[in-house]
C-alpha cells in the first residue's frame, strides 16, 4: 500500500495556508518518506507509531493544536533547544519546533533573505512567507534566539509576518552571563504567563519539569540502545523520533519511545540487528537536522552502515541533560532550568571546549567506527569549530570526516563518493 501524508485541505484553508501548493509539497513529502523510511528491512513493530506521526504531521497533529488554542491554551513556536519547554508546559501550552529542514521552502525565503546564509534559516522563514506549514500558520507567536548571526537578525523581518520575541542567550558561560539568562527565563515565563493568561505555580512548573524530564529519560533510554552492538533500530528511524520529538504531545511520546525500547531490548536479547550483524557503525556530530533533512543518513544506511548516536541537537544536546527536581521554590526551579540549558554545548558559545569533551565521549559510549561531522552550509560557528572537533578526534585517534552540505540534491553524487570511501577505511 502506498503511503501518504493524509490531506486536510478545509483545516488548512482556514489557517490561510497556500493549499494547492501544499498540498505538492505533501505528496513530494510523501513518496519521500516512502522511499527512504518504509523501505527499509527488518524495522521495528513499534515505529508503526511513529510513520502515523508523520501521516497525521499536517493533519491530526494540527487539530490537536488547534483544540488547545480554543481552550485558550497558547501553541508557541521555537527554533532552538535553548528555549525552555517546561515553562510553555507549565501554562498549559504547546511547544513546537519551527526550524525547516526542507529545499522547497528555500526559494521563498530567497525572495527576501541573503542566499547566502543557513538553509535551515532560508528553510523555516520561507516556511511562513510562502503559507506552506500548517505549524507556523497554528502558533500564537515564536520565540527565537540570539545563538547566530543568521537567526537574530532573520527576527526582525520574520517579525512582520508573524510576532516574534527573542531570548537573549549570552555567548560566553560566565557568572555574569548565567545571571543575565536567568532573567531571560524570567521574562520568557511573563511572556508565556501573559499570552496563556495564567499565573505557573510551584506544582504546575515542577509537574512540567518532571514531565520533560521523563521525556529525556525515554529518548535516553532509545540512545543507548542503540548504543548497543549490533545495533537493533536503523539510525534513519532514531533520527526521525528524535525529529518527531518537536511536535508531538510529550506524554503520549514519551510512552511510544518507551514501548519501542522495550522491543529493541527484546530484539538484542536475540540478537537481531540492523542492517546487519557486522554493519559499519557512524556517529554523526555537528549542526541539527531538521524534519525532513534526512540526506547524510540515506547516503550512510543506503551504503550499509547504521548510524548509531546523534550529536546534535535533534540529537543528544536536546536530551542529554536533566533538570534537578529536588527543588520546589520558584525561584529554584528557574534556577535550575538556567543551569540545566547552560548545559547545552551549542558551538555559538566561547569558548565551548565541553563540545569537544562530549563528541569524544558518545564516539566511545556509542562505539562507533568513526564520526562524520557535519555542517550546514553557511554556519560559521559550527563551520570554524570543525576545526577543534577534528583535532579533538585526531588526538584520540578517531576515524573523522567533515561534511558541509545544504539541502539541495545537487551535492549527492559527490557526497555519495565521499561517504562510501569513508565507510570503507574505517570498516572492521
Ligand atoms: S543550540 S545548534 S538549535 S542554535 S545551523 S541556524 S547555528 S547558522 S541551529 Fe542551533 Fe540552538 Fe545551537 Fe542547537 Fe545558525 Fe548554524 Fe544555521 Fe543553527
Amino acid at each position: 500500500m502506498t503511503f501518504e501524508i493524509k490531506p486536510y485541505p478545509e483545516l488548512w484553508q482556514s489557517l490561510d495556508m497556500d493549499v494547492e501548493r501544499f498540498d505538492k509539497a505533501r505528496l513530494m513529502l510523501g513518496e519521500a518518506y516512502e522511499k527512504t523510511y518504509l523501505s527499509q528491512q527488518n524495522r521495528p513493530g513499534a515505529m508503526a507509531y511513529f510513520d502515523n506521526m508523520i501521516a497525521e504531521i499536517h493533519g491530526g497533529r494540527i487539530k490537536e493544536l488547534m483544540a488547545a488554542k480554543a481552550e485558550g491554551r497558547p501553541v508557541i513556536g521555537t527554533f532552538c533547544v535553548y528555549i525552555p519547554e517546561e515553562i510553555v508546559l507549565a501554562a498549559g501550552g504547546i511547544c513546537v519546533g519551527l526550524c525547516g529542514g526542507s529545499q522547497g521552502s528555500v526559494p521563498d525565503a530567497e525572495k527576501t533573505l541573503p542566499r547566502n546564509i543557513c538553509p535551515m534559516v532560508k528553510s523555516a522563514f520561507g516556511f511562513k512567507a510562502g503559507r506552506i506549514c500548517p505549524y507556523f500558520q497554528a502558533v500564537d507567536f515564536v520565540y527565537g534566539e540570539t545563538t547566530c548571526d543568521a537567526k537574530k537578525k532573520t527576527w526582525e523581518i520574520l517579525d512582520k509576518m508573524v510576532p516574534t520575541y527573542v531570548m537573549e542567550i549570552p555567548q560566553c558561560k560566565n557568572p555574569r552571563d548565567i545571571a543575565l539568562w536567568n532573567e531571560e527565563v524570567k521574562a520568557f515565563k511573563a511572556k508565556v504567563e501573559e499570552v496563556a493568561g495564567k499565573t505557573i505555580s510551584e506544582s504546575d512548573l515542577a509537574w512540567a519539569i518532571k514531565t520533560m524530564n521523563n521525556k529525556r529519560r525515554a529518548l535516553q533510554r532509545l540512545n543507548s540502545l542503540r548504543h548497543h552492538k549490533p545495533c537493533p533500530i536503523s539510525g534513519k528511524d532514531g533520527l526521525l523520533i528524535e525529529q518527531i520529538a518537536f511536535y508531538d504531545e510529550p506524554i503520549r511520546f514519551t510512552e511510544k519511545v518507551n514501548e519501542l525500547c522495550d522491543e529493541l531490548e527484546g530484539r538484542i536479547k536475540v540478537g537481531e540487528a540492523v542492517p546487519t550483524k557486522n554493519a559499519t557503525r557512524v556517529m554523526i556530530a555537528g549542526t541539527p537536522m531538521a524534519l525532513p533533512n534526512w540526506k547524510i543518513h540515506n547516503l550512510v544506511e543506503g551504503a550499509g552502515a547504521v548510524i548509531v548516536n546523534e550529536e546534535s541537537c535533534i540529537g543528544t544536546r536536546y536530551f542529554k541533560d536533566l533538570i534537578d527536581e529536588s527543588v520546589s521554590t520558584m525561584n529554584e526551579m528557574l534556577a535550575a532550568l538556567t543551569d540545566r540549558y547552560k548545559e547545552i554545548d551549542c558551538s555559538c558559545f566561547t569558548p565551548n571546549n565541553e563540545r569537544l569533551n562530549q563528541v569524544v565521549k558518545e564516539f566511545r559510549d556509542s562505539q562507533a567506527h568513526g564520526v562524520i561531522n557535519y555542517s550546514l552550509q553557511f554556519c560559521h560557528t559550527y563551520n570554524i569549530e570543525e576545526i577543534r572537533i577534528r583535532e579533538a578526534c585526531e588526538k584520540e585517534g578517531i576515524p573523522y570526516m567533515f561534511i558541509e552540505s545544504d539541502y539541495s540534491p545537487e551535492d549527492i553524487g559527490q557526497l555519495q563518493t565521499r561517504i562510501e570511501a569513508f565507510l570503507e577505511q574505517i570498516r572492521d
